[in-house]
């Protein structure tokens, strides 16, 4: 009889409780201004901004072969990369959204080569964005999820900042995310307490908070990384994907699965749900280069997220966050996602 009372009352309680109102991204930026001296009402507004170009840019990323922003630019960015024309339409909305706002003094992209100064006629403020406008754009024609990642600085030279205002080592930043154009667009952010996921309500255009402090396990049987370039691998790499293949007949004494989607924001977000290691080392191919992905506006802002969510992220050497940069678009080796096989395969090639 009080089973049956018990599931009653449960279900009485369950039909009465007061279904609060979900959290914007506003709310939570301003419970964390309130919370944190650091969130500024500059950095909230600069967020803002960028969150609502983002929302555009997914607006034109959804239109795929029925737009006009599909297929080739027919043009070169500083990469030497052949740029999509959804590269050229995403890098001029983040321009055009944030120069007008007074948050910032500068802005710098994948996309161009040099820094983009706020013009005269709009007021300058205390902080750099960077960003690489759509990441992961081969995909884009084949339909797979790809994104938008940014990174803040502190604007360390009273308004006029200079190319080298911008190389600043990624433990500077004051936030940084990403997001990402998939089944769901979602909103990924860190100010420095933690890691926030933020699902857009496409009906009301609002960012919702869908995932609060998301946290990366220690420990994972899944590692991301650009197989067929195998034989192009330092002998650290090669040793530690040997040991993930050969699975339980090594001594790793368990099978791992593996991915690669060509698109970091989407490795990324598939790590900060259930864990993971991403790999883009150096190789042989490219001696003079230190891998593919760039620095200021890659690895500096998923390393940051990544910490944030007790992950770690190295160059195989050395904490990515603690890289001084030489150049706004200077490449890295990524190694990020859970510490633990982060910090194997760093031991490795420490053991080199
Ligand atoms: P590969 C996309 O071009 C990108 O910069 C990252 O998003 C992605 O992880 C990587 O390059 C893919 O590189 O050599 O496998 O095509």
């Amino acid at each position: 009889m009080s089973a049956l009372l018990n599931s009653i009352f449960g279900f009485i309680m369950e039909a009465t409780r007061p279904t609060f109102p979900s959290i914007t991204l506003t709310q939570h930026l301003i419970e964390e201004q309130k919370k944190h001296n650091n969130t500024t009402a500059d950095l909230r507004l600069l967020i803002e901004v960028t969150s609502r170009a983002c929302k555009l840019i997914s607006y034109h990323v959804r239109k795929g072969a029925l737009g006009e922003a599909c297929g080739s630019a027919n043009s070169e960015n500083i990469q030497g990369e052949i740029q999509k024309k959804l590269d050229i339409l995403s890098n001029n909305i983040l321009l055009e959204a944030n120069a007008w706002g007074g948050s910032l003094s500068a802005m710098a992209s994948e996309e161009m080569e040099g820094i983009y100064l706020i013009p005269d006629c709009f007021p300058r403020g205390n902080y750099l964005l960077l960003f690489d406008p759509l990441d992961g754009s081969s995909n884009i024609d084949v339909n797979v999820s790809i994104g938008t990642i940014f990174s803040v600085l502190r604007c360390l030279d009273d308004h006029t900042p200079t190319e080298q205002s911008f190389l600043q080592r990624g433990s500077y930043q004051v936030a940084a995310g990403y997001t990402i154009y998939g089944p769901q667009t979602s909103l990924v952010l860190t100010t420095g307490y933690g890691v926030h996921c933020f699902t857009l309500d496409q009906e009301i255009g609002s960012w919702i908070l869908t995932h609060r402090d998301m946290r990366i396990p220690c420990d994972t049987c899944e590692y991301a990384i650009n197989a067929s370039n195998q034989r192009h691998w330092h002998a650290p790499v090669q040793r530690y994907i040997n040991e993930l293949v050969d699975g339980i007949d090594s001594i790793r004494k368990k099978d791992f699965n593996m991915r690669w989607i060509a698109s970091m924001v989407s490795d990324v977000h598939r790590i900060l749900h259930r864990g993971g290691i991403f790999i883009y080392p150096a190789d042989n191919r490219t001696p003079n280069k230190h891998g593919k992905l760039r620095l200021m506006y890659e690895a500096n802002p998923m390393a940051f997220i990544i910490e944030q969510a007790g992950g770690a992220a190295t160059n195989g050497k050395k904490r990515i966050l603690d890289i001084h940069p030489k150049s706004l678009h200077e490449r890295v080796a990524v190694f990020l996602g859970s510490k633990n096989e982060v910090d194997r395969v760093t031991r490795y090639h420490l053991e080199d």
